[in-house]
């Protein structure tokens, strides 16, 4: 098979793979894979900045691990992709005269300002998953959030102009007969890519058999499908365990870290050391009724809930846990908290985004939300939020906030 592919690809550089057919093939699956992006990010962007009426579901509790696992995965997909749909249409970026009528204006202008504000926005979103936002001059997620307007904007534009020939190249049409006009050599080929590979390439591309230009044409296809299925087989793996063991690429492995679960930012680098170790650590609940402390001892000595919880990094990667710690909403009604009341949560951790976090009250009151004392078994490690660190279900790990120093419980 690979030689098929390989051979495959010294002919797509002969290349009826630059095709109209081509190009709507491809932008299709590109097109659903940037849509996909668009509502993942858009669930993940809100569950982080909500607007006041908001209430979002707290079950299933991986929730979040899929929405965020498939929003990365697809993304790590468009790669291939937009290089194979950048390939495919190469010539038309460069025709002469730039510029011929205002819907062509508009077309261009749309194409330039897609291709480089997807370029930027996936090469972004993929240095954020192996951490290097804090290389960035801008904060993430608002710089990923916005640009997501301009590429999802310019795409549907691009959509609009291109609509007839996406039209007419949208389903299959015998080789020879596509009515696209286009001075497309007939490259004879007898490669063929084979099984289960050639199947699923014939079913995405649904053009005939063989013969003449559709053979290299699936060999350009069988490239790109086969590069965007191994990019998603060794990186899935970071948010689905089943597929850990395939996880070459992926930022994370399972299990790596103090007590099984990866680190992302350790206590050393939060400058908390000192704080979270201090003997005289105490937990500061307000609420209407008033504030009270806690000691960590006196929290260990409170009804203690078990719950087996996925921290759900925006990063992608995914890991289960099992978390033992009291009730956020056992602790909220000590201080007159009911089943309306949300909980801002602070970190002993100074001057970060993730030092302060708000949990609306569907997560406040769900059984499953614990101030977690305990994971795995062991008390919390330094680094994973000792004395005690937020779990909750179907929400992003940014807001798992660690180190806790106080809960402020709102009025009903
Ligand atoms: N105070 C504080 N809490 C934090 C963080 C942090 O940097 N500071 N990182 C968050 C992020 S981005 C994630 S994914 C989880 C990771 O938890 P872990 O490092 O304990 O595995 O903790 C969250 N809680
Ligand atoms: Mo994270």
């Amino acid at each position: 098979m690979i030689h098929d592919v390989l051979q495959s690809l010294s002919r797509v550089f002969a290349s009826p793979a630059r095709s109209p057919r081509m190009a709507v093939v491809l932008g299709r699956l590109l097109g659903a894979a940037f849509l996909v992006c668009m509502v993942t990010g858009l669930y993940s962007h809100v569950l982080q900045q909500p607007v006041p009426w908001m209430v979002f579901p707290t079950r299933p509790i991986w929730l979040y691990q899929v929405t965020q696992g498939v929003h990365i995965t697809a993304g790590i997909a468009c790669f291939p992709l937009l290089l194979g749909k950048l390939y495919a249409v190469q010539g038309r970026l460069f025709e002469t005269p730039p510029v011929r009528s205002f819907p062509h204006f508009l077309e261009r202008a749309s194409i330039t300002v897609f291709v480089a504000s997807s370029i930027v926005q996936l090469v972004i979103g993929l240095l954020n998953t192996y951490q290097w936002y804090q290389l960035f001059p801008f904060p993430f997620r608002q710089t990923h959030f916005a640009l997501s307007f301009v590429v999802i904007g310019s795409l549907a534009i691009h959509i609009g102009v291109k609509l007839p020939v996406i039209a007419r190249h949208w389903s299959r049409v015998p080789d020879g007969s596509q009515p696209d006009n286009s001075s497309e050599p007939a490259v004879a080929s007898t490669v063929t890519v084979g099984g289960i590979t050639g199947r699923v390439l014939r079913w995405i591309d649904a053009s005939p058999r063989p013969v003449s230009p559709g053979a290299s044409r699936r060999g350009f296809l069988a490239a790109i499908g086969v590069a965007t299925a191994a990019l998603v087989a060794f990186t899935a793996g970071q948010s689905f365990r089943p597929l850990d063991g395939l996880n070459l690429f992926g930022a994370r492995k399972q299990g790596v870290g103090p007590q099984s679960l990866p680190v992302n930012r350790t206590a050393a680098a939060a400058r908390v050391e000192q704080t979270a170790l201090a003997p005289d650590w105490r937990l500061t609940v307000s609420g209407p009724a008033g504030t009270r402390s806690f000691s960590r001892d006196e929290l260990a000595a409170m009804p203690q809930t078990e719950v087996v919880l996925p921290i759900a990094c925006v990063e992608g990667w995914s890991q289960y846990a099992t978390w033992r710690g009291v009730r956020v909403h056992e602790l909220a009604a000590l201080v007159g908290g009911g089943p309306e009341s949300s909980v801002v949560f602070q970190s002993l951790e100074q001057r970060s985004s993730y030092a302060r976090t708000e949990m609306g009250p569907e997560f406040a009151r769900d059984d499953l939300s614990l101030v977690a004392l305990e994971l795995n078994g062991e008390t919390l490690d330094l680094d994973h939020g000792y004395p005690a660190r937020v779990i909750a279900p179907a929400r992003p790990g940014v807001l798992q906030t660690k180190w806790l120093s106080s809960l402020e419980v709102s009025e009903a």
